[in-house]
């Protein structure tokens, strides 16, 4: 393989650095973090070795989604800042050589959004731009479809006597992409903010706008998905967005695609295609979760090798990505947050950055913050999270198990303030901040580990050092070596170069039945050499030359 023909895509080098910004850092103590915040911590981000931040949604909102529902494209949560500090955070972070990528959603808009006002008042040709249709008789919903929260996606409306879709909450109504005016104020909102210097766009659930049929769906868990995923005239608006604006500016996006499957993904992200550049998909965090994520079952490493090596081999270039604001924290998700906390964070690490791909690190993540410590639903912020207890209610799951559950799954886990160091408020905010800090902050956080060259936040920052001076671990093709449900071994191969990442997922030594040998090249038990013992939660990562005696099976 030719390296060069890679170098020209910048952003395949970089490491993103995902930013929920009401968590991050309060600058001005009012218990909501803020733009201001983020851009106090910039040399932090730069010291950790980041070159791309991507920020969730700071657009004027009303927040019943935290942002995911915008009110007005081109103006920024007064909560959150102004565009006057907005403009300040694009330039100081381009001093550092950091770029910012915006969260487009348009998928919907919030509901008090001025097009949804002028929609529901049918002023203009602006109901045209949300999708209304007439119920099937008294008090009948359009369809039987259902909604991304587990709930309805049809609300009712008096004035006309219809109902409109959303497929997430009914704060946020879907725009109609039939319409051609939907898409031209699209495009608008993209020049608007790539003109103001962003480099780039991630897609909020960008493989669901165009809706083809309203027939009733057949679908579980949820019902209508094949009638709006992945429809060839959403491919259609794709590759136009591409070529009417995203091709003119020196940008990359990445797509957020819902249910997707390999074959989806392809026809999404392939660089052929000139649709997006890459995808977030789901497969790898749900190795160990039955039909929604909410329902736990064991973890397994060959499983996960499986599903790894599925995603790294069928797509051109991956992003590689273990935490969200959507998802639970991966040391308690995939390692162990309790006498394992820092080798398992570190094992996760390892397993990442040697994958192949863009890497996105999620705040918090590199300082091995874990999920909540709430002990009830009422500390617990998101729509989501009331909507599914609900759900379960319904279908008589009893209340120890709903929040055994939820507390294993909630987007909240995420969302809690990052914690900077161990004061009362793990010197997020001086104040209460919106939602809960984990108790925990006094043992792990950000100030702790900053100067310690042997914490999980300085095995980042090496890791991430290791990446940038290696072809091989950036552009070295995935073959998957050897898994069983504990162990797990992968190696990046470049020409006669091969690194081999062995990790044991479990809390007891385990032995690597193969004759693997190599120079240590980072290790979570500062290990100079290789042994084919690995103790609990152990990562090495080995350096070998092909052209030596090496030998490896393929799973
Ligand atoms: O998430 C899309 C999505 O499908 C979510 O439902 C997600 O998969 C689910 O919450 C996991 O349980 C995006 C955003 O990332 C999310 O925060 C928003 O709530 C959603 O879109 C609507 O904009």
């Amino acid at each position: 393989m030719d390296v060069t023909t890679f170098h020209n895509e910048w952003w395949k080098e970089k490491i993103v650095y995902q930013i929920y910004p009401r968590s991050f850092c309060d600058s001005d103590n009012d218990g909501i973090g803020d733009i201001a915040g983020i851009i106090s911590r910039l040399p932090y981000l730069k010291d950790l070795g980041v070159g791309v931040i991507w920020l969730s949604p700071v657009y004027a909102s009303p927040d019943a989604d935290n942002g995911y529902d915008i009110s007005d494209y081109y103006d920024i949560n007064p909560k959150l800042g102004s565009m006057d500090d907005m403009t300040k955070l694009i330039e100081q972070a381009k001093k550092l050589d950091i770029g910012i990528m915006m969260d487009l959603v348009i998928n919907h808009t919030s509901d008090e959004h001025e097009w949804f006002t002028k929609s529901r008042n049918k002023i203009d040709d602006y109901r045209n731009y949300y999708i209304w249709r007439k119920g099937r008789g008294k008090g009948k919903a359009p369809n039987n479809w259902t909604s991304f929260f587990m709930d309805e996606v049809w609300e009712y409306d008096h004035a006309s006597d219809e109902y409109y879709l959303h497929l997430f909450h009914k704060k946020q109504p879907d725009l109609n992409y039939e319409n051609e005016k939907v898409i031209a104020e699209v495009e608008k909102i993209m020049r608007f903010w790539l003109d103001k210097g962003i480099v780039g766009f991630r897609c909020d659930v960008i493989n669901v706008l165009v809706k083809e049929t309203f027939e009733d769906g057949k679908g579980f868990p949820i019902k209508g998905l094949e009638h709006y995923k992945s429809k060839e005239q959403n491919h259609q608006i794709l590759r136009d967005l591409r070529q009417n604006v995203l091709s003119h500016y020196d940008c990359f996006t990445v797509g957020e695609a819902v249910m997707v499957n390999l074959e989806e993904a392809r026809l999404l992200s392939e660089p052929d295609r000139k649709e997006l550049d890459i995808l977030f998909y789901f497969d790898h965090l749900e190795v160990d979760r039955y039909v929604s994520r909410y329902i736990p079952k064991r973890f397994n490493a060959l499983k996960l090798l499986k599903v790894l090596t599925k995603w790294q081999q069928g797509l051109s270039w991956n992003a590689v990505y273990f935490e969200n604001h959507d998802q639970p924290r991966i040391v308690s998700h995939y390692g162990q947050d309790k006498e394992y906390w820092e080798r398992s964070a570190k094992l996760i690490a390892t397993m990442q950055l040697t994958l192949r791909g863009t890497q996105f690190i999620y705040q918090g993540q590199e300082i091995g913050m874990t999920n909540f410590d709430f002990s009830s639903i009422d500390e617990l912020r998101d729509i989501e999270s009331f909507n599914i207890d609900r759900l379960m209610k319904k279908l008589f799951i009893p209340k120890p198990l709903r929040w055994k559950w939820i507390k294993l799954s909630s987007r909240d886990n995420a969302r809690t303030p990052m914690q900077w160091d161990d004061s009362e408020y793990g010197g997020f905010s001086t104040i209460k901040p919106w939602i809960g800090v984990n108790a925990n902050h006094k043992q792990i956080n950000q100030a702790s580990q900053v100067d310690d060259p042997e914490s999980l936040l300085s095995y980042y920052r090496q890791l991430i050092q290791l990446r940038k001076d290696s072809d091989t671990l950036k552009y070295g093709e995935f073959v998957s070596v050897y898994a069983n449900s504990h162990l797990m071994v992968f190696a990046r191969v470049l020409e006669s170069e091969i690194y081999l990442t062995l990790l044991n997922f479990s809390s007891k030594q385990r032995k690597i039945p193969l004759p693997l040998s190599g120079e240590v090249v980072i290790s979570n038990l500062l290990r100079d050499e290789y042994c084919s013992t690995l103790e609990a939660y152990e990562a090495i990562v080995i350096k070998n030359d092909l052209n030596a005696e090496v030998e490896y099976d393929y799973i």
